[in-house]
């Protein structure tokens, strides 16, 4: 299953995300390195599911929009100096780095400071710049010692990406930025430092949540990082609220699809004064910013920086189910340009290694292994036995 992992400093809500996203019950506080123990939950990516298109109804959407999951990661806080031990953040870096992208959660509101302390006015591109670099750092404490050698090394791509392989760092990708960088063989003076830079950016793709944007003043912090990191798509976030609205749905008081913009109130007279309050500012909230930008997050990283489509696999090509009789019970995240055999493989090794052939379910034809997936595909895997 695709990996995610919510980096950032302590204190700037990747907790408060992480539940809102997961809905797993974890510890929230206003103070820093309130996660110690990294958690492990499931969050949905959204997309228009098939079924309408097909004539049929699948029990796993809702209002046609269908809710793929991902392995979300959060970890301790990083703070400036991590790389040198400080904090706790830096011991769950393998975690982090062994997910395919990241959501960069910052205190847009200007509130914390990069440790997550209290602060006036501090600066939340400071704080994307220490996320940056201690990230770097942390590679380079990989590959520092043997640098010299690698980088006269013939297989220079190769040795690269066979030191990183843990992490998920392919030899195509590590090819591709030093080709870029001209590094390799004979480029002495290439520095490390701006090459594993390079080479995170490509690998590990991320959007910067711009948090805490329901508090006054976050919007020309967003503004500020939008200009000095435009690398990364930076979404307005609050996932106080996105969290609020999710308990509020569960209590029944309102009506609530995440990355909605708007919301129904189901039963007005279930609410205190309080609550009518806090749903009016949520209400207003989404008006201005379109959506709390949790599920955008997600969203923006697997579809636009992941390059990710979603496919269906079915048994049954005519009723588009299982062999239970279950309507598109599975939707899978697969890389635009993966073959039907890649999803063969997906779907379980011995399917992939007995392929024979998979039927497109809206046309009925067979395709071969090297088919390229679309979008929304609806195919049936035949395998040997
Ligand atoms: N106003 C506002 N406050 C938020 C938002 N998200 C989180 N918070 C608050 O920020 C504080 C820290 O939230 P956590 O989710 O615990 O932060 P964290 O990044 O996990 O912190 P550590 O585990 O210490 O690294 C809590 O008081 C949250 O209620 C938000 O969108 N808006
Ligand atoms: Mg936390």
């Amino acid at each position: 299953m695709l990996e995610l992992a919510l980096v950032g400093a302590p204190n700037s809500g990747k907790s408060t995300f992480f539940k809102a996203a997961t809905l797993k019950d974890v510890k929230i506080a206003p103070y820093p390195f309130t996660t110690l123990e990294p958690n492990e939950g499931l969050a949905y990516v959204t997309a228009k599911c098939v079924c309408a298109e097909l004539g049929t109804k699948c029990i796993h959407c809702i209002d046609n929009v269908r809710f793929v999951p991902v392995k979300l990661w959060d970890v301790a806080g990083l703070v400036p100096e991590a790389h040198l031990g400080k904090g706790r953040g830096n011991e769950f870096l393998t975690d982090v780095m062994k997910a395919s992208g990241f959501i960069q959660i910052v205190d847009a509101s200007g509130r914390t400071d990069s440790e997550g302390n209290p602060s006036q006015e501090f600066d939340p591109s400071k704080t994307v710049g220490m996320l940056e670099k201690e990230l770097d750092y942390w590679l380079l404490s990989l590959i520092k010692k043997d640098w010299r050698a690698i980088q006269q090394d013939a297989d220079f791509s190769k040795t690269i990406a066979a030191r990183l392989s843990g992490l998920g760092f392919s030899e195509g990708v590590v090819k591709r930025t030093a080709e870029k960088l001209g590094a390799g063989k004979g480029s002495e003076d290439l520095l490390l430092l701006d090459f594993l830079s390079a080479l995170r950016k490509q690998a590990k793709p991320a959007v910067i949540a711009a948090n805490k944007c329901d508090v006054r003043g976050a919007r020309s912090n967003l503004e500020k990082m939008r200009s000095e990191f435009s690398e990364y798509p930076a979404i307005p976030t609050s996932a106080e609220i996105e969290l609020a609205l999710k308990e509020a749905s569960k209590e029944e008081m309102i009506e609530y699809t995440p990355g909605n913009s708007s919301i129904k109130i189901i039963s007005e007279d279930k609410m205190n004064q309080k609550q009518k309050f806090a749903v009016s500012f949520m209400s207003e909230f989404l008006k201005e910013h379109g959506s709390t930008g949790v599920q955008q997050c997600l969203n923006t990283l697997v579809f636009e920086l992941l390059d990710m489509i979603v496919v269906y696999p079915v048994a049954d090509v005519h009723k588009f189910t299982d062999k239970h009789g279950n309507v598109l019970p599975d939707a899978y995240l697969m890389k635009k340009g993966s073959t039907a055999l890649d999803l063969a493989f997906a779907i379980h090794q011995d399917f992939g290694h007995k392929f024979i052939a998979a039927v497109d379910a809206r046309t009925g034809r067979n395709v071969s292994a090297n088919y390229v997936l679309q979008n929304n595909d609806v195919l049936s895997i035949k395998s040997g036995k």
